[in-house]
């Protein structure tokens, strides 16, 4: 069977167009169109949004959003937000934005209104968290606890570490929080180094509650808390669980009124709003955990209801298809101007990479084009002082994201200044470059010229928002997980299941045993066996 999108009329355009616009610089397109930077740039939901350094002009644009309509992308907005069963594969509705729909709206899946579900956990996650914030949850000895340990890996992990580490200013002062997510015993011991059992309440993350690393990271948890507290009663006061399945959760010896629960239509990767957030609460306070919600859900509305020329989620998901199906783009490298933001391109990769790394459509074909991109970068400036070399210089196009705020949480005197001044050189440097003449200008010596010279038309998008607040989190969050969506879209894939990382979790248990005892006979490839036996031996 062949796939459609290559056939479609307006891809067929675009391939046309993209022969005539790929050598055109922007230089080119900047000294024919003072109205540029401004005809290509928006401000929506207190983001300010610029493409215009982007390798575009108005009829790309338009005939991306014809590409866009072609593909039903309206249609495909609608049925997720409405709780259409648009996760195939899993037969499941996809309902992240019911997650953050204010009280009152009406959200049907399988026939249930899931809003009030949804508010009804995030009262008994905002009491939990009080109780805990204000010192009253007593441990098994009756200390107040004071450190948070939560234990969960991927979609159970990358979100609550990436907000706690966002909104680390906003974070109760007197309280520790730690992450144990490897199965690396290294993780585990080193997060609770210095933590007493006494003050210590793991909060056990797990969607499955059957997810290897997780569950022995518990376990241990729960050997370490009895080593020293001996009596098993001790875990109801020191664990409580997040998780779908209430089963597993009292197996283990958890108390069900200290589950927090979600729902199968919540992807891990599409979690940290829901109870997954248990730890982001508990540490910003549900205040502020509630104005994420309501940045997610500003950003929703917008996503649901702007024109694609207008619409923030579109025009970056469309402009990645045009870098990667068309350029041959690869990487897509994510550069936050504020070092909060440190942990947020290791959470964009999850949400990308384990969304549109398909190569199988929903009809089940192998598509004969690229989807996905390989997602990295770290906060800028320090990126500059290293990888930024190549995306200037090298042979790989690497279209970049820029993310920086107007003002400081912490204004120190020229931080600021500095710190912005750097981000918007960049894209300026990146698009623009340096010719050799310009390069002679400042007298370089006629050897160093090639080397000096900086080609530009390097494209990159910035973000521009005023502050980094719990809100504008929520928005930037949902920002890139629509953006997801729609080249899941057009790319005809699945963006809501994960069959590789399914694999991943089934692979290890036939060598665990075989690694365990050293005279159970192994069959693999030679390779495999060598290094089971080298292990073993
Ligand atoms: C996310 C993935 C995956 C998942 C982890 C943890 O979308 O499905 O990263 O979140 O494997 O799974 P559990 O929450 O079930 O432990």
């Amino acid at each position: 069977m062949k796939n459609n999108l290559t056939e479609s009329p307006s891809w067929k355009l675009l391939e046309n167009h993209f022969q005539g616009i790929k050598n055109t610089s922007l230089r080119t397109l900047f000294s024919g169109d003072d109205t540029r930077g401004s005809s290509l740039s928006l401000e929506k939901e207190g983001i300010f949004f610029d493409y215009s350094k982007h390798r575009v002009v108005r009829e790309t644009l338009d005939l991306l959003f014809q590409l866009a309509r072609e593909r039903g992308l309206h249609d495909k907005i609608e049925a997720m937000f409405t709780g259409a069963k648009i996760n195939i594969t899993e037969k499941r509705a996809v309902l992240h934005t019911a997650l953050r729909a204010p009280k009152g709206s009406v959200i049907m899946a399988d026939g249930v209104n899931v809003v009030p579900l949804v508010h009804e956990v995030l009262e008994r996650m905002a009491g939990f968290a009080a109780t805990i914030r204000q010192g009253e949850w007593k441990g098994f000895t009756g200390k107040t606890i004071r450190n948070i340990v939560n234990i969960g890996i991927g979609g159970s992990d990358l979100g609550p570490v990436m907000a706690f580490e966002a909104l680390k200013f906003y974070v109760q002062q007197d309280m520790t929080f730690r992450f144990v997510s490897n199965i690396d015993g290294n993780d585990f011991s080193e997060a609770v180094k210095e933590l007493h059992p006494e003050e210590t309440l793991f909060i056990v993350s797990s969607k499955t509650f059957t997810t290897l690393e997780t569950m022995t990271n518990a376990r241990t948890a729960r050997k370490w808390l009895l080593d020293e507290l001996v009596d098993e009663a001790a875990v109801a006061r020191h664990f409580v669980a997040v998780s779908t399945n209430a089963k597993e959760v009292s197996a283990f010896g958890i108390d069900p009124r200290n589950m927090f629960g979600f729902w199968d239509w919540v992807g891990g990767r599409y979690s940290m709003d829901s109870a997954i957030g248990l730890s982001t609460m508990i540490a910003i306070g549900p205040e502020h955990f509630y104005a994420m919600l309501d940045g997610f859900h500003r950003m929703d509305d917008h996503f649901r209801t702007a024109p694609f020329n207008e619409n923030i989620p579109v025009i970056m998901a469309l402009l990645g298809i045009w870098y990667i199906d068309f350029f041959g783009a690869q990487t897509q490298a994510v550069l936050p101007y504020d070092n909060y933001l440190k942990r947020f391109p290791a959470y964009l990769q999850q949400l990308t990479m384990e969304s549109n790394g398909k190569h199988v459509t929903l009809d089940g074909v192998t598509t004969d084009y690229q989807t996905g991109s390989v997602y990295w970068g770290e906060p800028g400036t320090n990126g500059q002082h290293s990888f930024y070399q190549m995306i200037h210089q090298g042979t790989l196009l690497i279209p970049c994201d820029f993310i920086g705020f107007r003002t400081s949480l912490n204004p120190l005197p020229l931080h600021q200044d500095y710190l912005v001044a750097n981000m918007i050189a960049q894209g300026e440097a990146l698009a623009f470059g340096k010719t050799a003449a310009e390069v002679r200008k400042e007298g370089v010596p006629e050897e160093l010229v090639p080397h000096k010279v900086f080609e530009g038309n390097r494209p990159s998008s910035t973000f521009f928002m005023e502050k980094l607040t719990p809100a504008n989190l929520g928005k930037l969050v949902a920002m890139y997980e629509h953006a997801v969506y729609v080249q899941g879209v057009i790319w005809g894939v699945n963006p809501f299941d994960q069959m590789g990382v399914e694999l991943g979790k089934v692979l290890s248990m036939k060598i665990i045993p075989e690694l365990q005892d050293k005279q159970r006979p192994i069959n693999h490839d030679s390779s495999t066996n060598n290094l089971i036996r080298y292990y073993r031996d």
